[in-house]
Parts: structure tokens; C-alpha cells; sequence
């Protein structure tokens, strides 16, 4: 398919006015400023470390920078062996924080060139960044699809090939619906490499875990009507950061696709969209279903910007102003040929959590699930909503039908699939408890 000239412009333009609106020039990026970074003294070495630390702080362990903009409005760029130095002192910043620097995209400016780097703190084998992301969007989209091919890493063949690998119930494995809440998850390293490995079909979640310094955890909904409840409470009660929209190319925006959005829109969880099935739709078809999109998202209910992603530098460009949550990048893929996988690959190694987390408030957790396991006894599933929760802490379980609340203490903790001291805010686990009764009746 070929958008007409005049719309993919019209989009850039949307693109740049509304990232110009927000505060690209952070106090942090006019340090970076050209003259600073290519030949730094020992002092503003010293304060560019501090900031960068702050900033790996706030950002949870990773940053985006943008190198080579002025610091004295003057004229922006950097010619190629300033370039050479001020990326040499980012290196060294990175590497005495222990963290990678990533290239992800550069651009010519009146002086010179602009470069966007990724600084990511190198974790330890049991430390990763989680995002969350809900899959939602209308039956036959081709959600369980996508998280299949991106989660194992083989493309489908039409038929149902990938998403045999999600299914947790019999009967969806014969009707090919998704009727329950799945979960897979798809790791990236330091450097934003995809680090599954499935071995026999199959994934080793702790694996995965020990190598990835980010792990986006995927909430596979079902898209028929007759399971809304179950899809209502996934979105919920998983508390994701964000929303993934799946749209088939030659469906367009059918059945549930508006409720999905609107969910989305009310639980202010920033989405974007992924158009599917762009092998077998026809160009105009394809034409026309887009347009419907990016109306429905402008629409006064909406008030999104929505932006078609093509290259990598939109990629970027989107993830970076994403959290703002009214941009909407919209990504059109197969899942037969693999067309465009890689830019949805980068866009997801680049989201960011939302959740803020404070050491010392008080810790609360969530609960989705709740197991009885022979031998182990009653395990719950959540995520952390605020604090840190330790093994042996002392707990309030509540509240129940009554409104009472009964003492537990966690007497084990996993973090996908993998055993933990501890859990913080943003983060989802498992506990072990002890002796609780009748949790299952609530
Ligand atoms: N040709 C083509 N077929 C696709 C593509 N993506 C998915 N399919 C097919 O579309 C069908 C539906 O895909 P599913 O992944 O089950 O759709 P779903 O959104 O999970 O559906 P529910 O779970 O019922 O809501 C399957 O037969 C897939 O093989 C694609 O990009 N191209
Ligand atoms: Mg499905």
C-alpha cells in the first residue's frame, strides 16, 4: 500500500507541531548542548554526570538523550569530528554508570548533525524494567497472532499457525478464541535486542528475565463481546501502562474495536494502534479503514494525534512523546510476511513505565488471581501498586465480602516465574501465604 504524498505530510506536520509543543529542550538537553559534550571540563564533566545519574533515576534506569542541539540559541548541529567527541564523552559518562549507549537515530540540522542516543543501566540478572501492555481490539484482529510471532519469533501462516503458543484452555485451542486473560512476555537487553529464545516451542521465562534489562509483559484480552466482562478485568484489574489496539486491515473498526478504545481512553492509559493482515488487504480497502481510524481518534471523544509510523525515525519521534498520552502512533504489520514487525519491536523496546515509586509509603498490592496449590497453599497474583513489599512482611488481606481485613505474611515471592526477595511499585508477583482461608469464595 502507498499513502498519497499530501497525507503522509500532513502527518509529519502533526508529528513536529506536537512535539514542538511539548518541552523537548529539558534543562538536561541544554547541557548536553553542542559546545559541552565535545570538550568538557573536569567540572562540567562532573555536573553532566550528576545529571545523567538523576535522570537514569527518574527514568527508572534509562534516558534518551539528544546531542549536537544548541546551548546558546544559536544554530543547531554538530560537524563530524565534533560529533566524534561529544559521542566519545557519552560513552565515557555511560560507561562509568555502568550503562549502554544506543544510537537510535541522527538528522541533519543547518549546522551539522543532531544524534538521539539511549543511555539503559546495565541491571543484575534479577533486576529488569517491567512495562505492561493490554491487548485488546476486536475478535479475528489478530491479537494472539502478533504476541506469538513477537514472542517466539516465527511468522504465522494465515491459518492460525502463532497463536496455538497463547492459548491456556482446550477450547481455545479448538475455536481459536481467546476467552481468557494470557500472558506472555517478550524481553529486550541492554542494548534493545530481543532476547527469546523459545526452545521445543516453548519459553523459559527466567531465562528470559536474567538476560533482558526490560521486560514487556503482554495481556492478551479476548476481542468477542461475550467475553467484555473478562476483557473489562483484564484492563482493570492488571493496571497496564499501556494499550495496544488491534485493527484488521480489511475489518477496519468493527465490533468492539470502539468499546476497547474507549476503555482505554477512560482508564487514561495511553494507546496505540496496530493495524494487521496488510498482505491480504486491498489498497483501498486498506485507504479507506485508515481514514475511519484517524477520525475516530481525532473525534472530540477522543482528542488523539494520531501519527502512521514508517520509519525509524517516527519510531523514536513516538516513543519519545508517548506518555503524554494523545499521541497515538498507529503501526500497519503482517504477521505473515513480517512487514514493519522490527519498527514495532523498536517502539516497544523504547516505552517507559508510568508508575512512580516512593521507597517508604506504604505498600499496596492488587490482587487478579488467587491459586490453591497442593503442598504450597493459598498463592495470590497482582501487581504492586505502591511501595515494596519484602519476604515475611506482614500484610492486610481485604477487603472481603464484610468489609473485614485478616493479617497474612508472604511467605514467597515470584516475579515471572522467578523466586525474589522483594517486589516494588510497577511490578508484578506472586505471594505465597500463609494459612488464609476461603480466599477463593470472595
Ligand atoms: N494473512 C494474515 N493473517 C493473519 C494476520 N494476523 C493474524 N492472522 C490470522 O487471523 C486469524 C485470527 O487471529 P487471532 O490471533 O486468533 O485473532 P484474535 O484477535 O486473537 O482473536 P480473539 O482472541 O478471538 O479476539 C488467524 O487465523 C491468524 O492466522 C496477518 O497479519 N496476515
Ligand atoms: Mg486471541
Amino acid at each position: 500500500m502507498s499513502d498519497s504524498p499530501k497525507e503522509v505530510g500532513d502527518q509529519r506536520e502533526s508529528l513536529s507541531a506536537f512535539v514542538d509543543r511539548g518541552d523537548k529542550l529539558s534543562a538536561y538537553d541544554k547541557i548536553l548542548g553542542r559546545g559541552v559534550l565535545v570538550a568538557p571540563s573536569e567540572q562540567q564533566y562532573e555536573v553532566l554526570l550528576n545529571r545523567m545519574k538523576q535522570q537514569l533515576g527518574e527514568g527508572r534506569g534509562e534516558v534518551i538523550l539528544e546531542i549536537g542541539l544548541a546551548d546558546d540559541g544559536g544554530e543547531n548541529g554538530l560537524l563530524d569530528d565534533e560529533m566524534e567527541a561529544a559521542v566519545a564523552t557519552l560513552q565515557s559518562l555511560a560507561n562509568t554508570l555502568e550503562c549502554s549507549c544506543v544510537k537510535l537515530r541522527e538528522r541533519n540540522e543547518n549546522r551539522g548533525m543532531v544524534a538521539q542516543y539511549l543511555i539503559r543501566r546495565v541491571l543484575d540478572a534479577c533486576d529488569f524494567l517491567e512495562i505492561r501492555v493490554a491487548v485488546v481490539g476486536n475478535v479475528d484482529a489478530g491479537k494472539s497472532t502478533l504476541l506469538g510471532v513477537l514472542t517466539h519469533g516465527e511468522l504465522d501462516n494465515g491459518r492460525g499457525h502463532a497463536r496455538q503458543r497463547l492459548f491456556r484452555h482446550k477450547h481455545e485451542m479448538e475455536s481459536g478464541r481467546t476467552s481468557s486473560v494470557g500472558n506472555d512476555i517478550l524481553g529486550f537487553d541492554e542494548e534493545g535486542n530481543v532476547v527469546n529464545k523459545p526452545e521445543h516451542g516453548s519459553l523459559d521465562w527466567v531465562k528470559i528475565c536474567e538476560k533482558s534489562s526490560k521486560v514487556i509483559t503482554f495481556i492478551d484480552l479476548a476481542g468477542h463481546e461475550r467475553y467484555l466482562k473478562t476483557t473489562v478485568f483484564g484492563m482493570t484489574g492488571h493496571a497496564p501502562d499501556f494499550g495496544m489496539l488491534m485493527v484488521g486491515a480489511n475489518a477496519g473498526i468493527i465490533g468492539m474495536t470502539k468499546e476497547h478504545l474507549g476503555l482505554a481512553l477512560a482508564l487514561s492509559v495511553p494507546v496505540f494502534v496496530v493495524v494487521t493482515k496488510i498482505d491480504m488487504c486491498p489498497a483501498n480497502v486498506l485507504q479507506d479503514n485508515l481514514k475511519m481510524l484517524v477520525r475516530i481518534l481525532k473525534s472530540p471523544g477522543c482528542r488523539k494525534v494520531p501519527v502512521m509510523v514508517k520509519t525509524q525515525d517516527d519510531v523514536v519521534l513516538s516513543a519519545t512523546n508517548f506518555v503524554s498520552e494523545r499521541l497515538c502512533p498507529i503501526f500497519q504489520v503482517s504477521n505473515v510476511t513480517g512487514e514493519n514487525l522490527g519498527l514495532l519491536k523498536i517502539f516497544l523496546n523504547l516505552l517507559t513505565t508510568r508508575v512512580e515509586y516512593h521507597e517508604n509509603e506504604p505498600a499496596e498490592f492488587q490482587i487478579d488471581d488467587t491459586y490453591s496449590v497442593p503442598g504450597v497453599g493459598t498463592v495470590v497474583s497482582g501487581t504492586t501498586l505502591k511501595g515494596v513489599i519484602r519476604l515475611n512482611d506482614t500484610l492486610m488481606l481485604g477487603p472481603d465480602p464484610l468489609g473485614h481485613f485478616q493479617q497474612i505474611a508472604v511467605k514467597s515471592i515470584h516475579r515471572k516465574r522467578m523466586a525474589v526477595k522483594e517486589v516494588r511499585a510497577g511490578q508484578t508477583a506472586s505471594f505465597a501465604l500463609k494459612k488464609v482461608n476461603k480466599i477463593n469464595s470472595w
